[in-house]
């Protein structure tokens, strides 16, 4: 039995970035994960055009052959919730001012008798 078969793998376009697997009178071409075929070519899936790829408060990146979120500044996790700066001690605060969480950041107020932004608090003066 004689096999006619031609080798179309051996034609680099045929199958281009992906998988060519010669077969008796086809070929195979597959495509790594994270890529679709499209045509003769493997071509990378923009993830982050899919909605709700990432959580809400995260940006997306593509990449070839994958994708990843990256939460916005302030927020954290797998879920990219908001950080409690205050609970984790990553707040910035004076010694004698208060930390307030809040949505993507947090709030430093000085404590009675100091003024300044929170982030630095002198004693007050006028009060001695
Ligand atoms: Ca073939
Ligand atoms: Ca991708
Ligand atoms: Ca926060």
């Amino acid at each position: 039995m004689t096999l006619n078969d031609t080798n179309e793998c051996d034609d680099p376009s045929t199958c281009i970035g992906g998988t060519c697997t010669n077969t008796i009178g086809n070929f195979r071409c597959t495509c790594a994960e994270g890529y679709n075929k499209q045509g003769n070519a493997c071509k990378d899936i923009d993830e982050c055009m899919q909605p709700n790829i990432c959580p809400a408060n995260a940006n997306c990146n593509n990449f070839p052959g994958l994708y990843n979120c990256v939460c916005h500044p302030g927020y954290g996790g797998a879920a990219c919730n908001d950080i409690n700066e205050c609970l984790e001690n990553t707040d910035n605060c004076h010694d004698n001012a208060t930390c307030s969480n809040n949505e993507g950041s947090f709030d430093c107020q000085c404590i009675q008798g100091y003024t300044g932004d929170g982030t630095n608090c002198e004693c007050n003066e006028s009060l001695q």
